[in-house]
């Protein structure tokens, strides 16, 4: 006998997906937003089954997407952001926050919460991964996203207690 593989695939048409981004660095944020759109759009996610949230930055990622995922509303969060590291060690509280308060958000809430939060060295790095060469992280993050809505919905129920 084989094993039971779980696996989500990419059909997004009865999902509801939210979109929480920051707004600082927005000409990057917002080209990771319309990645986003364009991923959930080509995988049959409705418009009317969509949200953007927008935040001031980076470090209100979590206390937002963790607000909405608690909603009852969503299959799904993707946060999008851009962090770059310039001179000072404000990139490392604004980053680290965001990685690890996103991460707590998605366990506490038990709902797939995605990263699309670009942490890089240079604004040309950014741009190369908002469209640019090294692709679009929005895009990404938005695929995951609807993979691991699927793949819960295909799990067995977690028991009352876990
Ligand atoms: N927020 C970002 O999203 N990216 C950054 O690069 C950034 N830097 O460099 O400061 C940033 N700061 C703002 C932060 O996210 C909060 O909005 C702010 O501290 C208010 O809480």
């Amino acid at each position: 006998m084989s094993p039971q593989v779980y696996e989500g695939n990419l059909d997004g048409r009865d999902l509801r997906i939210a979109i929480v981004a920051a707004r600082f660095n927005e000409t990057i944020t917002r080209r990771l937003v319309d990645g986003a759109l364009d991923c959930l759009r080509r995988h049959g996610v409705r418009d009317d089954a969509c949200s953007v949230t927008w935040v001031p930055g980076a470090f209100e990622l979590p206390v937002a997407a963790s607000r909405i995922a608690g909603s009852g509303d969503v299959d799904a969060v993707v946060c999008i952001g851009c962090v770059v590291r310039g001179e000072t060690p404000h990139f490392d509280y604004v980053a680290g926050s965001a990685a690890s308060g996103i991460t707590r958000a998605g366990l506490d809430s038990g709902l797939p919460i995605t990263f699309g939060v670009l942490t890089t060295d240079t604004a040309d790095q950014a741009g190369a991964r908002a469209g640019g060469k090294a692709g679009n992280k929005g895009f990404e993050a938005a695929l995951a996203a609807i993979e691991m809505a699927n793949l819960f919905a295909s799990l067995p129920k977690a028991r009352p207690d876990v």
